[in-house]
């Protein structure tokens, strides 16, 4: 550790974190604090591009109408951003359509095939989707419309029967890095267009990374390998960025004293809206002006109020109604929105730091999201209560599934039994990345946690304990609308986000979130 920090010139503070990242040799250490543009691999190395540009440079030849669909999340929406741009830059006939999945379900509807089809349509490229759409493609062939698909969900056996399928996820794909985002593989294919018809690539890198830096982080991708290069290269770009959808968003998205803008930015995209195929998303990312983009994110802040309103009166139902005792929550609230079930499942498993299910109701089935600590594996735990489903999925730490409402009770059985023997290791022991004094905490811990940053999956905000720390005064007050609190801990003024702490001596695990007038903002785990 204090080999780390002399060869690299950091503090034993950040060598430590990097240690406990498993970030021990030198080089990769580095690697990972200074990535460089240099180390991504050439979009060349994915199977099918070489296809994918010379259909594109037939269809601009033959001034073909090329039409782009995307998923409706962030990744979706910021790849289809990326791709428009591209083409748009050499073609003028581009245009986008992304399906409401909420209403119209996922895979493109005939419907929408046919209607590409009577605007004359000749080329259709997905983005973040598609790889799973056999119809889709099928239907689109017969109207006379060739596909190609990019995507980065798992490929099945088979592949859908369009003109390519662009997805490092692929068996037979020997491209080095399997966990881009979809945006990430939208860039792959932008570049490698760019590249073959002579784009300006560098200037398009560099408007294009906080596009991939958002949609690769909202989207829960790994955030190593190319996707630490990216997220915090695009991260930085985003921070210099001079777009007025980009700086309009950092300006009004900021919700208090948060360490990284762009965790702040992702919350409030995540509430934008679809409507007859178009987005607002894409509207505020590429607005002219900045008036035109405080509209939109006016509108994403109101409905991003509305939700929370609705979730902490979920978190509340569902707090009051679970039984906490043994070593699963399960909680069964049918009045609890389907939407707001993996919040309050989340929620509650970090607050009784135990595996939770919650499980509502939708028409006359029964739904549950599952969210878990690190040290008990759910999904392996649903897997044991299959029996008890129609369907279920997901990973280690969060699951789902839905089931016959008279299966509830062999369910919760089943689950109980699966949690006594599956001993969860004792609480604490895994949850944090440092233990800490509180003094040690100064202003340079803040640049040495912006350095690790952007955080997400696989390189999560770290966590620190303080054992025995004194909490002598807690006075709560709000900041805009956001709750804050004045705590003196240890005889030291903190400012705490979210919920206080109770008064006395405890071991405190939290992070740090940031600094408002001078001091030093801490979440609290417990
Ligand atoms: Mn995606």
């Amino acid at each position: 550790m204090e080999n780390l920090a002399q060869k690299l010139n950091i503090s034993p503070f950040l060598a430590s974190l990097l240690v406990k990242r498993g970030l021990k040799d030198p080089k990769e250490a580095e690697k990972f604090l200074i990535p460089r543009i240099e180390d991504l691999h050439s979009p060349f190395l994915i199977d099918d591009i070489k296809k994918v540009v010379k259909r594109v440079g037939e269809g601009i030849a033959r001034r073909e109408r090329i039409m782009i669909t995307g998923h409706d999340d962030v990744d979706g929406i910021t790849s289809t951003l990326v791709v428009m741009k591209t083409l748009r830059s050499f073609h003028p006939d581009v245009d986008y359509y992304i399906p409401d999945t909420k209403r119209e379900g996922y895979g493109l509807p005939g419907e929408l095939l046919k209607s590409f089809s009577s605007q004359g349509v000749k080329l259709l490229i997905t983005v973040d989707s598609g790889v799973s759409d056999f119809q889709g493609a099928k239907l689109a062939k017969s109207l006379g419309i060739e596909v190609i698909i990019t995507d980065h969900h798992e490929p099945q056996e088979e592949l859908p029967q369009a003109q390519a399928v662009i997805n490092p996820k692929r068996n037979d794909c020997t491209y080095p890095f399997r966990y881009l985002a979809g945006v990430g593989v939208a860039l792959k294919f932008s570049l490698a267009l760019l590249e073959s018809f002579g784009g300006n690539d560098k200037g398009f890198l560099k408007e294009f990374l906080p596009l991939v830096a958002l949609g690769t982080i909202a989207d829960k991708v790994p955030l190593v390998g190319e996707n630490r290069i990216l997220s915090k290269l695009g991260a930085e770009e985003l921070g210099l960025s001079t777009k007025p959808g980009i700086q309009t968003l950092r300006r009004m998205s900021r919700g208090g004293p948060g360490l990284d803008p762009i965790d702040d930015i992702i919350e409030l995209l995540r509430f934008g809206h679809i409507k007859g195929g178009k987005s607002d998303i894409v509207e505020l990312l590429s607005a002219k002006d900045s008036a035109q983009a405080e509209i939109i994110c006016d509108h994403l802040k109101q409905s991003g109020r509305l939700w929370r309103k609705e979730a902490e009166e979920a978190r509340k139902m569902v707090t009051r109604e679970a039984e906490t005792d043994g070593p699963i929550i399960v909680a069964v609230v049918p009045r609890v929105g389907v939407s707001l079930l993996g919040y309050c499942a989340s929620f509650l498993s970090k607050e009784e730091r135990k595996p939770t299910v919650v499980i509502g109701r939708r028409a006359d089935l029964l739904v549950g999201e599952g969210r878990s600590p690190q040290s008990f594996d759910l999904f392996k735990a649903f897997s044991y209560c299959r029996d008890c489903f129609l369907q279920y999925g997901g990973h280690k730490r969060a699951a789902g599934f839905s089931m016959r409402p008279e299966m509830l009770k062999s369910f919760i059985d089943r689950i109980r039994d699966y949690a006594r023997n599956h001993l969860l290791l004792p609480p604490g022991q895994e949850d944090y990345d440092l233990k800490v004094p509180l003094q040690l905490l100064n202003q340079e811990v803040l640049s040495d946690l912006k350095r690790l940053s952007p955080f997400g999956q696989a390189n999560p905000e770290p966590k620190f304990l303080t054992p025995g720390a004194d909490v002598q005064e807690v006075k709560e007050f709000y900041l805009g609308e956001w709750k804050l609190s004045e705590a003196t801990i240890d005889g030291r003024p903190f400012l705490i986000w979210g919920d206080p702490p109770s008064k006395g001596k405890k071991d405190l695990i939290y992070s740090i979130k940031g600094r408002h007038r001078g001091w030093l903002c801490l979440r609290i785990q417990r």
